[in-house]
C-alpha cells in the first residue's frame, strides 16, 4: 500500500513501477481515503503501542493506493519487503523505498505485510469478496 504520504509527494507511479520492474504482478489496486475502522483493523497488531492513535490519524489523512502483488510462489510478502526497505528509515537502505525517499520513520510511505498470513487477512480487509 502506497501511504498519504507517498500519495501527497507525487511518488505513486514511482513505488508501482519498482513492484512493475522486479516482475511482481498487481492484481488489484484500489485509491481510497480509509475509514477510521478500516485503519483501526489493519494497525489492529499495535492496538497497544504509543504510536497507534498517530498511526491511524496518518493513515486516514489522505488517499491511499491499496494493492494485491502477486509474484511466482508463496514469498511475496518477503519480495515486497526487500523492495520496500526496513521500518525505521535509520536501518532502510539506499536501493531500497525507504532508503531512497523517506527521512522519518511515522512516514516511510509503504506499508508491505509481513507474513503470507498477514497477506490474507490484509487483503480480505481492503479488498472483501
Ligand atoms: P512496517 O510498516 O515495516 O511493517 P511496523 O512495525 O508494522 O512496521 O509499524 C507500522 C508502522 O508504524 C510503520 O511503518 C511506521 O509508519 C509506524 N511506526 C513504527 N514504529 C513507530 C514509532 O516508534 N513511532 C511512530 N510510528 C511508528
Ligand atoms: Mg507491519
Amino acid at each position: 500500500m502506497c501511504k498519504p504520504d507517498a500519495v501527497e509527494r507525487g511518488l505513486v507511479g514511482e513505488i508501482v513501477s519498482r513492484i512493475e520492474r522486479k516482475g511482481l504482478v498487481i492484481k488489484e489496486m484500489d485509491m481510497r481515503i480509509p475509514s477510521v475502522a478500516l485503519a483501526e483493523a489493519h494497525y489492529e497488531e499495535h492496538a497497544d503501542k504509543p504510536f497507534y492513535r498517530e498511526l491511524v490519524d496518518f493513515l486516514t489523512r489522505g488517499p491511499v493506493v491499496a494493492m494485491v502483488i502477486e509474484g511466482p510462489d508463496g514469498n511475496t510478502f518477503s519480495l515486497m519487503r526487500m523492495l520496500i526497505g526496513k521500518t525505521n528509515v535509520d536501518d532502510a537502505q539506499p536501493g531500497s523505498i525507504r532508503g531512497d525517499f523517506a527521512t522519518i520513520t511515522n512516514e516511510n510511505l509503504v506499508h508491505g505485510s509481513d507474513a503470507h498470513e498477514s497477506a490474507v487477512r490484509e487483503i480480505a480487509l481492503w479488498f472483501p469478496a
